[in-house]
């Protein structure tokens, strides 16, 4: 607990000082925040979001966290020796004037050793934090799997949802109500061996495991 204060307070001081140098700090939104519905027997997820920088200067999303989960990381699916792996990231890089898009199959935040289930409905408070010295707390709702994974679902409020402050439980609230509409009774998870890479997961080489995104 006091090194894990120890490692925010140390984030938080080293992104005043690059905050005077970089982006300001207003610089990130998010929008189409969603977490995946959790498997019945698993406390693992993941969570998918587009982040956008409005600044001129790249920014990186640094460190996420939920206080609905026991270990939160960055990770990106890629192929590894042919087979498709998650391998955590210390950063996922979002472009000056550009976006980076969260996916089922690409980047995500890998919500580990959660607390409690999650289910289409359910929401997850996220803090995001940036290189900019830039902290974002959202409220995402939870949603199954899309039929076609890949896809981030669509979403009809668009452009610019889960601002910072109290804005944001409203939006997320339009979300998880949008979110239930576009439930779709099927989910990719069992055509992806998820079963599986969780058994594997303990196992698997540091930054590495069997690819579920
Ligand atoms: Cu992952």
């Amino acid at each position: 607990m006091i090194k894990a204060m120890l490692r925010v307070v140390m984030l938080l001081l080293s992104g005043v000082g690059v905050a005077q140098a970089q982006a300001p700090a207003n610089a990130m939104m998010v929008s189409d925040g969603w977490v995946r519905e959790m498997p019945a027997n698993m406390r693992m997820s993941a969570a998918f979001m587009v982040l956008m920088n409005h600044s001129m200067d790249a920014v990186s999303l640094l460190k996420a966290s939920s206080p609905q989960f026991e270990r939160v990381e960055l990770h990106r699916s890629m192929p590894v020796d042919g087979v498709m792996r998650m391998v955590e990231q210390s950063r996922i890089p979002v472009p000056a004037q550009g976006k980076t898009i969260l996916k089922p199959g690409d980047w995500h935040v890998m919500l580990m050793m959660g607390k409690a289930a999650l289910k289409a409905g359910d929401t997850v408070d996220l803090t995001l934090s940036f290189d900019n010295g830039q902290e974002l707390s959202l409220v995402v709702p939870v949603k199954k799997m899309p039929s076609h994974a890949g896809m981030v679902p669509p979403s009809a409020a668009g452009h610019g949802m889960l601002h910072q402050g109290h804005e944001m439980m409203q939006q997320g609230h339009n979300m998880m109500e949008q979110g239930q509409q576009q439930m779709m009774d099927h989910s990719m998870m069992g055509h992806q061996g998820m079963q599986h890479g969780m058994e594997q997961a303990g196992e698997a080489a540091k930054g590495s495991m069997p690819a579920m995104q």
